[in-house]
């Protein structure tokens, strides 16, 4: 038979130890997102140092004997554990003859591949471009024809390869591309603002998905969809990959008891998310700033759950949420030997392929953001269909009644609500 899947290219991880404890944990991530660029990691490497090293990032002698490893396992590329100078990643390719990708960049290639919607790609290509302005620099010449000739990586790196080198696109040009992205992407997120004005101002309790990459989310958005929707063919993507989800995807979840929220969808975190991959996000990531209530997926049968739990509170604390209630989920315990669904205080221990666990986790979001509403009877006058109409839109109506005295509600009110319809309350 013939091959036909091109090889991948083959990767070798180093970074250096800053007497970090979650050091491994970074490194079994770089490890994981090389593999999620499509390459292959074929060894590792690590230095233990008190600092990093201004122009090389490691030491000399740390630098031949990656060189060779890499050499004996016929590594083509050199990925390395976190963002570097440009001029470490140029004296770093010189020595070593490898391609040298830092952390930063391996991530912004993977999120430009996944990127699918207009907004999301362009937030990628800010970004990027946004990476690129400091590395662009005439001395690099000669570099960028090295790594053109060096062929496909397998992870794709376009922007490097068929002969267009950064010279070629000098900063002012990029400057001009970032300034019109800039302004497509505020033209995009205006018409986003006003749909989640609209949302906003109908008092429906708003939930969102949030966590690490791969943990759950859009499963669990899927869960909820199939039971508490009458439109579950809206489903969402979801892959065993890093980064499946780009984008923020919207949906009414409608409960047997009358009661309804929004839920969203989006991007799953990552150790070290680059700044402006986080800054460009930000419009994506207003739903989770709309929130009354957070749900905190986390994949219970990763080994590296606890450091996976704190890389989503690092990158919400990033984003400027600090206060908003949170519910943890447990997800996959599917994997584990526990029972489960099985609530635990506020969180949560399920599995979001399971109709039962997706029930509970259902109940428990009830239980938290319907806590300050008050089940309330209404009186309306027969001719009053307006306020009628407002409460099926913005409240959670139980049941009406058409009687000679009036339309007889009972309704879920929130607590700004009270006072507004209490001339009518019986
Ligand atoms: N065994 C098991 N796998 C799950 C469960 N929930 C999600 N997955 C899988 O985990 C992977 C990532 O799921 P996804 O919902 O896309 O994660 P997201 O990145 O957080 O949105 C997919 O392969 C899912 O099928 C679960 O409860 N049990
Ligand atoms: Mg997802």
């Amino acid at each position: 038979m013939i091959e036909n899947t091109p090889r991948k290219n083959k990767a070798f991880i180093a970074g250096v130890n800053l007497n970090d404890s979650n050091f491994d944990y970074y490194m079994t991530e770089l490890a994981n997102l090389t593999e999620a660029a499509n390459m292959e990691v074929v060894g590792q490497a690590r230095q233990n140092a008190e600092h990093i090293v201004a122009g090389t990032y490691f030491g000399l002698g740390k630098i031949n004997e990656i060189k060779d490893m890499a050499r004996g396992l016929k590594a083509k590329v050199l990925i390395l554990n976190d963002e570097l100078t440009p001029v470490q990643i140029r004296n770093l390719e010189k020595l070593t003859k490898l391609r040298v990708i830092d952390r930063t960049e391996l991530i912004l290639e993977i999120f430009s591949k996944r990127a699918r919607t207009k907004q999301a790609k362009l937030q990628v290509q800010l970004a990027r471009l946004q990476y690129e302005l400091p590395r662009l620099h005439p001395s690099e010449n000669n570099l960028d024809q090295q790594r053109g000739n060096g062929g496909s990586t397998g992870g794709g790196f376009a922007n490097r390869g068929a002969g267009e080198s950064k010279l070629e696109l000098n900063r002012r040009t990029i400057g001009k591309q970032i300034a019109i992205i800039k302004n497509e992407l505020k033209e995009i997120s205006q018409q986003e603002e006003i749909k989640a004005k609209r949302r906003n101002q109908n008092n429906i309790p708003k939930v969102a998905l949030v966590g690490y990459t791969n943990a759950g989310k859009s499963t669990t958005m899927n869960g909820l969809l199939q039971e508490f929707s009458k439109h579950s063919d809206k489903q969402v993507f979801v892959k065993n990959m890093l980064f499946a989800t780009l984008d923020t995807n919207v949906r009414r979840i409608e409960l047997d008891n009358n009661f309804s929220f929004i839920l969203s969808d989006t991007v799953g975190f990552i150790s070290k998310l680059p700044h402006n991959l986080v800054e460009s996000f930000k419009a994506t990531l207003q739903e989770v700033r709309d929130a009354d209530l957070l749900i905190n997926v986390v994949d219970a049968s990763d080994p590296n759950m606890i450091q996976m739990i704190r890389t989503t509170q690092n990158v919400l604390n990033e984003i400027g949420i600090k206060n908003t209630p949170m519910i943890t989920a447990y997800n996959k315990a599917d994997k584990s030997e526990r029972n489960y669904p099985q609530i635990e205080g506020s969180n949560i221990l399920y599995s979001a392929t399971d109709p039962k666990s997706i029930t509970t986790l259902a109940n428990l979001i009830t239980k938290r953001i319907f806590v300050n509403y008050k089940r309330t009877r209404l009186l309306l006058p027969l001719s009053d269909g307006k306020t009628l109409s407002y409460l099926h839109e913005n409240a959670q109506v139980i049941s009406e009644n058409f009687q000679n005295d009036g339309i007889h509600v009972t309704v879920r009110l929130a607590p700004e609500q009270q006072n507004r319809f209490s001339n009518y309350i019986v």
